[in-house]
């Protein structure tokens, strides 16, 4: 049973340069992966639609990186960074002009003075797979000491007795410091309890970024 309640969400800011960031001093989360994988979807589901999330009906819509501000019941504050996807426009991730330089002082820049980046969130359609970008993605955090989880999503789009064996089958491709992730639907709200509990780890200890022996 999940007892994190969200108490209050509320839409910050959304930048499209690095001078349009929020200046708040929130432990924050930021939600990462390539267009239309459901990261927009999953933060409305997190804040339980206690604020407005643009969710894209064509892929590639969330150009600017979204801030959300959050409450929970027991007094911890928090920020969710809904970041833009990649993989849109069919070029590799990395000749990317915009995605990269943005997305890079992001994760660069949050982890300097006042700011508080604890961890990031990369969402991956669990019948896609990780690919190139997803592990580069990974590389970069791990290379920067941010530490990630990775959630599959859209898991409703598979049957049930299907789920699990393509999610090991995925974990398989994933870095050896990332063999640990999530089923999730920000449709039917599979893994939302486990996605939750593990934040909460990354919020309270910046060094975790997995966990073993969670329920
Ligand atoms: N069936 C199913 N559909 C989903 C799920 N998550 C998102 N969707 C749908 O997928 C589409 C894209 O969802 P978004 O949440 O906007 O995706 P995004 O990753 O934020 O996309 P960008 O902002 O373009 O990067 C929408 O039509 C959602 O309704 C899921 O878990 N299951
Ligand atoms: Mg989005």
């Amino acid at each position: 049973m999940n007892d994190i309640i969200v108490r209050k969400a509320s839409f910050v800011t959304g930048a499209v340069n690095s001078k349009g960031f929020s200046d708040w001093d929130l432990p924050e989360i930021a939600f990462a992966g390539r267009s239309n994988v459901g990261k927009s979807s999953a933060l409305r589901l997190m804040v339980e639609k206690r604020c407005k999330v643009r969710i894209s009906s064509t892929p590639g819509r969330t150009r600017e990186i979204n801030f959300f501000s959050v409450e929970l019941s027991d007094g911890l504050s928090l920020g969710f960074v809904d970041l833009p996807g990649f993989g849109y426009a069919k070029v590799p991730l990395w000749k990317r002009d915009e995605w990269a330089p943005l997305v890079g002082k992001y994760l660069e820049g949050r982890k300097r003075g006042r700011y508080n980046l604890k961890g990031v969130v990369i969402f991956c359609d669990l019948r896609r797979g990780p690919e190139e970008e997803e592990i580069n993605l990974l590389e970069w955090l791990d290379e920067l000491k941010i530490p990630a989880i990775m959630a599959f999503t859209k898991s409703d789009k598979l049957s049930k007795s299907k789920r699990k064996p393509v999610l090991m089958a995925n974990r398989k491709v994933l870095p050896s410091f990332c063999r640990d992730p999530i089923l999730f639907s920000g449709k039917s709200g599979d893994g939302i309890d486990l996605l939750w509990k593990r934040l909460r780890k990354m919020l309270i200890d910046p060094t975790v970024g997995e966990s073993k022996n969670e329920g």
